[in-house]
């Protein structure tokens, strides 16, 4: 089992915009077996590669209550969104501590591959709609707090950088 570091929002390489994955081989199963602990550890219902500075479009879901049913896409797309919008409390794993509503396409249509490579397709509401779409703004370069103002932004972006400098002065034993 190995867990990865997540990168911390303010961190501009959490705004690459990743590339497809080429042939779904070992390389590709590790990541994802990678990701699946870090997910679990965190504990979070996603993660995208970009939170761990990998830039190619792999992401895993799971949404159920009991941490058992682990969602593997690769090369994902969203094929259709209704015009329906939901709103939602988000969090991100890359931005901790920070909750605030976000609005989103209430169903939508995924496409993608499985960790063989198999193509496969779904239909997804709830959590599990957020959840996709959150994903996929992370493959984007996108952070859920960018929907929030510049006032919000600003002011998350001074609180995470103090936070993140009280931890390392921690971490340096001072
Ligand atoms: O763990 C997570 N919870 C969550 C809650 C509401 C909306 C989206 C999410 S995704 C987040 C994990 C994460 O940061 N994924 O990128
Ligand atoms: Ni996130």
């Amino acid at each position: 089992m190995a867990l990865l570091p997540i990168l911390q929002y303010p961190d501009s390489r959490l705004h690459t915009v990743a590339t497809p994955v080429q042939a779904v081989d070992a390389r590709i199963r590790q990541l994802v077996r990678d990701m699946a602990d870090t997910m679990y550890a965190a504990p979070g219902v996603g993660l995208a590669a970009t939170q761990v500075d990998v830039h190619e479009r792999v992401v895993v879901i799971d949404v159920s209550e009991d941490g058992n049913d682990l969602h593997v896409l690769i090369n994902p797309e969203i094929t259709w969104k209704s015009d329906e919008q939901q709103t939602y409390e988000e969090g991100c794993l890359s931005v901790p501590g920070v909750y605030d509503e976000v609005q989103r396409a209430a169903r939508i249509h995924v496409k993608a591959l499985n960790e063989r490579g198999e193509p496969f397709e779904f239909d997804a509401d709830g959590l599990l709609a957020v959840c996709v779409q959150h994903e996929l703004d992370h493959l984007q370069g996108k952070v859920f707090v960018e929907y929030l103002s510049l006032l919000k932004q600003n002011r998350i972006r001074t609180r995470l950088r103090k936070q993140q400098r009280e931890a390392q002065r921690e971490a340096a034993g001072v």
